[in-house]
């Protein structure tokens, strides 16, 4: 190539980049001007000033690599190929908005163009995007993964743990952080130590770091191209610092100065080294007014249609909530095997391995001897360390890492030991898998299953015991659910791993020695509804997971006083079967609720209202609901000794209904050997 040639390609390339930064000042400087009049009713951060780490970066991309964003996500968004029309719509809150109007400027996505998602819970998207970083690897397309982040960002555990993750895994993944020195009004010197610099943060991971001018452009681009270059060819993630400056307020349409949180003289400082000023000084280059024209023209017709765009329908806000997920189920083999529970959830997990290979298992402790309890002994002998394998201490990143892959075609399955520690990847639940679905206009689905394990008994003690099923219950795009049974345990696990929604597993500890007869081979339990386990005239029980076993004990002894109990198994929280107890409560005129979970906003709250909405003409003295007390679960012996209601607190409760009075009380723990195990051979530790 001559280099007459070459410099006219560079002026073109330096041309095309002028371009696309200055589309992209010209679309937020318009925001900024039409913001006032309020119809874009949802909070906007703009990046101007910002503008050459996001053209810089995206334009050393293939169109299949996959960008991830956070709050201040326009400029990426657009960089990446993202439809500007479908963006601003999207801020119009209308139908024709990448999001339907469902998530707005801080939630924009364009699959086409490879521009994935953003979310504003900073920090959030990092994990996600490693999750996809993973979903790239395994394809062996040679795709990568961008992030972009904020220096705010680089305080946030999850980003650690995402870049450990990233770094353990050797993933194709680039994070681009845009340091514009503010977190809102913090500065980084409130918020990191002196002396310490982003970059050693990043190389702390052992990532490649590397400092970019983040106004400059053509650094970013070439920098970029070579990070990029790198993680294609499997070195793994690269860390770029991109030094940058935003103008306007953090959140708003305006400047800010005024307030006082940074010097007039800082920010003119930066904006003499405006991106779009440096590539024009440095390039000689400039947009002719036809070109100018050309953009502006593009930006009105896009504000316009925005505009004059419908809303979507009121009513269309209750779609999406769930992704498709099959209730039909499939069959048994008539065959069956003696399995526990424990055994009948690995069983489960084979086949599943086995039928897709999209298929894999990840949590603390999945390939340990043990393998949680037994329910994942073998597998990663089976199925290899790619699809069944241990996680660094991470529970919240690798929520997120789980999701990330999910969304971009993979099926993880993560297992948490106690319920308690998946408290710590809340944000990842409740905000993102619980969300994405909906927030995106059910482009995206996210596949995921997340075993929990509720532990109880033999001191496992405030932190270790909990059953919170009603908080995950309470987020629409959760399903949760808690066989009670082997077969059931097998059976909904096919099913769960087949819905295209995120699936809750909640597996009572207690429950994993009980034995039973469970079909061989493939066959689905729905995820919806509960079944009457025992039919009864005189009283309804109601129970989830292990309370089904003290219900059906209960049964047993009530049968004694000759009162006649229905036993209901809900099988699931959400969506809550409450036709089942109201059509029971209507024959037997009577409920005892039976929950391991709190009194006070939980699932018992929940099925006494529904009986109250269903008008049911039942006695009051005759329904009632048996929790835990109000108190953590204490650790000591003696002071658990009242902690978990079960049978004998059922027949207390039944035979106060029938006025029948007994001399003592019924006393199954006697049977059972200690009050903190449920059988004689169930000991510590465990
Ligand atoms: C977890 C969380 N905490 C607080 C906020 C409120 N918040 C929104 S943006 C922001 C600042 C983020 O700063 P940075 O990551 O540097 O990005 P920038 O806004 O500078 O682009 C904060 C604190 C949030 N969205 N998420």
């Amino acid at each position: 190539m001559s280099i007459q040639h070459r410099i006219s390609e560079k002026m073109k390339e330096s041309q095309d980049l002028l371009r696309s930064m200055t589309r992209i000042r010209m679309v937020e400087e318009e925001i900024s001007r039409r913001y006032s009049n309020q119809q874009m009713r949802c909070p906007v951060h703009l990046s101007i000033g910002q503008e050459a780490s996001a053209v810089g970066v995206c334009e050393a991309l293939q169109p299949e690599d996959w960008v991830f964003s956070g709050h201040r996500n326009h400029a990426h968004y657009l960089a990446k190929g993202g439809d500007l029309k479908a963006m601003l719509a999207e801020i119009y809150g209308k139908v024709t908005g990448c999001c339907g109007g469902r998530g707005g400027s801080m939630h924009l996505t364009d699959q086409a163009a490879g521009f994935i998602g953003a979310t504003p819970i900073v920090g959030s998207t990092v994990p996600i995007a490693v999750g996809a970083a993973l979903t790239a690897k395994r394809e062996r397309k040679k795709r990568v993964v961008v992030v972009f982040l904020g220096d705010g960002a680089m305080e946030a555990g999850v980003v650690h743990e995402s870049m450990n993750f990233a770094a353990l895994k050797n993933l194709p993944i680039v994070f681009a952080c845009e340091n514009n020195l503010y977190s809102v009004y913090s500065p980084l010197s409130v918020r990191q130590p002196p002396g310490r610099t982003i970059l050693d943060v990043a190389r702390g991971h052992g990532i490649k770091a590397i400092q970019v001018d983040g106004n400059n452009v053509h650094e970013v681009l070439n920098k970029t191209l070579e990070a990029v270059d790198g993680s294609r060819r499997g070195k793994g993630p690269v860390f770029m610092e991109l030094s940058t400056y935003r103008w306007l307020e953090h959140c708003g349409p305006g400047y800010d100065n005024n307030l006082g949180y940074r010097e007039e003289k800082e920010f003119l400082d930066w904006k003499e080294r405006d991106p779009l000023e440096v590539i024009k000084k440095e390039s000689s280059c400039i947009l002719s007014s036809s070109v100018m024209d050309i953009i502006n023209e593009e930006i009105q017709d896009a504000f316009a249609q925005a505009i004059n765009d419908p809303y979507p329908d009121t009513e269309s806000a209750k779609l999406h909530v769930y992704a498709t997920c099959s209730n039909i189920e499939i069959s048994p083999s008539s065959e069956v095997r003696e399995l526990s529970y424990a055994e009948a959830i690995r069983d489960a997990q084979e086949i599943s391995l086995i039928r897709d290979k999209r298929a894999y298992i990840m949590g603390l402790g999945v390939p340990d001897p043990k393998g949680i309890f037994g329910s994942t002994v073998g597998l990663q002998k089976r199925f290899g360390e790619n699809r069944v394998f241990d996680i660094p201490l991470s529970e919240n990143a690798i929520t997120g890492v789980a999701i990330g892959s999910a969304i971009t075609g993979l099926r993880p399955v993560l297992t948490h030991q106690r319920l308690d520690f998946s408290l710590v990847s809340i944000d990842q639940i409740v905000n993102q898998a619980a969300k994405w679905h909906y927030m995106f206009n059910g482009k995206m689905d996210v596949p995921v299953i997340i075993r929990m394990v509720i532990g109880r008994g033999w001191g496992q003690g405030p932190q270790h015991s909990q059953s919170l099923h009603a908080w995950f219950a309470h987020i629409p795009g959760l399903r949760v659910v808690m066989p009670s049974s082997p077969e059931d345990a097998k059976g909904m696990f096919l099913s769960a791993a087949t819905c295209n929604s995120p699936v809750i597993i909640l597996e009572h500890r207690w429950l994993y020695d009980i034995r039973g007869n469970v079909p061989v081979g493939y066959y689905t339990r729905s995820l919806v509804g509960a079944v009457v386990l025992r039919e009864g005239r005189d009283i309804t029980l109601v129970s989830t997971g292990y309370g089904v076993i003290e219900c059906l004990k209960a049964r047993e002894l009530l049968e004694e006083y000759d009162i006649s109990a229905e036993v209901i198994d809900l099988r699931s929280v959400r969506p809550l079967d409450t036709n089942t107890i109201i059509a029971s409560v209507q024959k037997t005129k009577g409920l005892i609720v039976l929950d391991h979970g709190e009194k006070v906003c939980g699932l018992s709250s929940e099925i006494l209202a529904s009986i109250v909405e269903a008008e049911i003409e039942v006695p009051r003295e005759s329904i009632s609901r048996i929790t835990i007390k109000g108190h953590p679960c204490p650790t000591s012996y003696k002071l658990s000794e009242n902690y978990y209601p079960g049978a004998d607190d059922i027949l207390e409760q039944a035979l106060k209904y029938h006025n029948i009075k007994v001399s003592s009380r019924h006393d199954t723990v006697s049977v059972r050997g200690h009050h903190d195990q449920p059988d004689s051979k169930y000991m510590g530790p465990f």
